[in-house]
């Protein structure tokens, strides 16, 4: 974990609860333009227990036929919406990064989803960090290193909490282990929202 702390920055509580609230009124928002889909892994199609959708020029999707950035909705067609000017603001804020992000992946857990250990390598550029902002129940995070072998650390990520993901970091194994139900009261309903702004293609 001591070649990844270079590149890996965590800030707790970046978005106080009023910033939060701005937040998930333009998740609402987007997911009523470009509602929530059920994933599959290539090959199999096995559901992944996630659901998703995108803001951006560039969407994340992942269906029978492979993962992918694409510019509309797998199952709509429809354009993604724009990522909202308080997403934008937070990329500059912490990306240290000259050009804007491309694609913003909404990831949203119930209390049983959970996500795999992989790397985020679809993207084109991997000079750009990934910038990842929580809502909602605390996520059991874990990071490794660039092999799927090397050690792992958990880290719990909470409602506001922020994570930039660059240099070495960028390619390091992760995955959501679990949810732990009950610990925030930002979504009436329980559950988590996680949202990763990228850059995909070199600029
Ligand atoms: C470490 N999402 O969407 S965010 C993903 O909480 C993803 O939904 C998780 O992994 C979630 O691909 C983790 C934190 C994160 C995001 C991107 C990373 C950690 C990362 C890229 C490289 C290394
Ligand atoms: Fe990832």
């Amino acid at each position: 974990m001591l070649s990844l702390s270079g590149g890996f920055r965590f800030l707790p509580n970046y978005l106080d609860r009023t910033a939060q609230e701005a937040v998930l009124a333009a998740v609402r928002d987007i997911i009523a333009q470009a509602p929530l889909y059920t994933p599959r892994m290539p090959k199999t199609g096995k559901p992944m227990s996630v659901r998703m959708t995108n803001c951006g020029s560039l969407g994340w999707v992942t269906d029978e036929r492979g993962y992918r950035y694409q510019p509309s909705h797998p199952e709509t067609g429809r354009p993604w919406p724009p990522i909202p000017q308080c997403l934008r603001d937070a990329w500059h804020e912490l990306a240290r990064y000259a050009h804007a992000p491309e694609a913003c992946l909404i990831n949203v857990y119930g209390p049983d989803a959970r996500m795999g250990l992989h790397q985020d390598r679809d993207e084109q550029d991997f000079d750009a960090p990934v910038v990842s902002l929580s809502l909602g129940d605390t996520g059991l995070f874990r990071i490794g290193g660039t092999r799927r072998s090397d050690p792992t650390r958990s880290l719990r990520l909470a409602s506001g909490d922020a994570a930039v993901l660059g240099g070495s970091a960028r390619l390091a194994f992760h995955g959501i282990d679990r949810i732990l139900p009950g610990t925030s009261t930002l979504l009436p309903d329980g559950g988590r929202i996680n949202l990763t702004m990228r850059r995909v293609t070199r600029p």
